[in-house]
């Protein structure tokens, strides 16, 4: 299941910085291009005050959130298609995440070394994104080349790949990226099977100055829209990452000191989390409670394996309530006389904030 958000970017763009302030992991980020070779990488959980809103009322001996996996990604300079500073490599590492964080650089510090970037946001993001157009067209280009030859082996008949090959390599060659709109559901499908670096899920991060979150939020937001249209999620990374490390008890305090009326990484996380197209569940058994990532879609069986084969081959049928209800009832047994839990069956589509507990033999 698709669960891997890459930040990527220009080399000091503050990468490392907004992967530290979401993961508190202390991974070095320093004054120079390249500081990240070796991408780094940290399981997060996803951020869920339903989660809290269900511990309170069910009391539990355990309680698990659902996690995904953010990984650093080594910068990326003009060239880089063409293997220009290690642009291979880090390009293979971008290959492998479900969704990209592009971290564009919107603090002022000059001390900062701009490494191959301007002092315009939106150039840098332009730059990064034709790489990743430019690496993308050597790819489908290949690929466009194999299929128009098995087609003709196959007596000329054109097949869906072709198509999707040529209706991509057109649009990076007019030098955009192609719109899930374009695409049929057949050739979305094989993309999710084989995507490429820009028909990978995308948001913005504008890394900017705490006192200037606002500011950034709305000059990007309006220059991106018109550039590509794209979600931008202004973050403050090197406050942020400052103060990852500090207890939480003691961390709201430090925002309001900084004029900050809270922390954005769980906003951040959560936006990734629906970059993804995943969906929270939630499952209560032998007093635990845990909360899980699935992709909108998918049925009560499905949900049922990722507990556990076993509950999955053995599947009845799911007793299904929604957080919401439980919070509003206040326990189990209210939900129950309040006619709010119902029994669905494996083909039951799952939806966000549903909490299941699987029957099973
Ligand atoms: N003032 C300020 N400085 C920042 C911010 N984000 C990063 N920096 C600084 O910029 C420098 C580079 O930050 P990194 O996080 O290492 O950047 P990177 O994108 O990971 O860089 P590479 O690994 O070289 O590609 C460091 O000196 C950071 O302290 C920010 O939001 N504000
Ligand atoms: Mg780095």
């Amino acid at each position: 299941m698709s669960t891997s958000l890459g930040l990527v970017g220009l080399p000091n763009a503050g990468k490392t910085t907004v992967f530290n302030a979401i993961t508190a992991a202390g991974a070095p980020a320093l004054n120079y291009p390249f500081c990240t070779i070796q991408r780094n990488v940290a399981v997060v959980p996803v951020p869920e005050p339903r989660l809290d809103l269900l511990a309170s009322c069910l009391a539990p001996d355990e309680v698990k959130p659902a996690t995904i996996e953010v990984i650093d990604i080594a910068g990326l300079v003009k060239g880089a298609h063409a293997g220009e500073g290690l642009g291979n490599r880090f390009l293979d590492d971008i290959r492998t995440v479900d969704a990209v964080l592009h971290v564009v650089r919107c603090f002022r510090q000059p001390t900062v070394v701009r490494a191959g970037g301007s002092a315009d946001p939106v150039a840098d993001l332009q730059l990064v994104d034709t790489e990743l157009m430019l690496a993308d067209l050597e790819v489908v280009q290949r690929r466009l080349d194999q299929h128009t030859k098995k087609a003709k082996a196959m007596g000329g008949v054109s097949s869906t790949v072709v198509d999707l090959f040529s209706r991509i390599a057109s649009c990076l060659t007019a030098g955009r990226r192609i719109s899930v709109d374009e695409l049929s559901d057949e050739q979305l499908s094989y993309l999710e099977q084989e995507p490429l670096l820009t028909t990978k899920p995308c948001i913005v991060v504008a890394n900017c100055d705490e006192d200037a979150v606002d500011v950034a939020a709305h000059e990007l937001q309006a220059l991106v829209r018109e550039a590509l249209p794209r979600q931008v999620i202004p973050f403050p990374g090197a406050v942020e990452a400052d103060l990852s490390s500090i207890d939480e008890a003691e961390r709201e305090e430090f925002y309001h000191e900084l004029g900050l009326e809270h922390s954005r990484v769980p906003e951040l996380l959560r936006a990734g989390f629906e970059l993804l197209g995943l969906i929270t569940f939630f499952t209560v058994a032998r007093n635990k409670l845990h909360a899980w990532r699935i992709r909108r879609g998918r049925t009560a069986l499905d949900a049922a394996a990722l507990i556990h084969s076993d509950i999955a081959a053995g599947f009845v049928r799911a007793d299904v309530f929604t957080a919401h209800d439980l919070v509003s009832h206040g326990s189990i047994g209210a939900l129950r006389s309040a006619g709010k839990l119902r029994s669905e069956g494996r083909e039951y589509e799952v939806r966000d904030g549903d909490v299941l507990y699987v029957h099973f033999q």
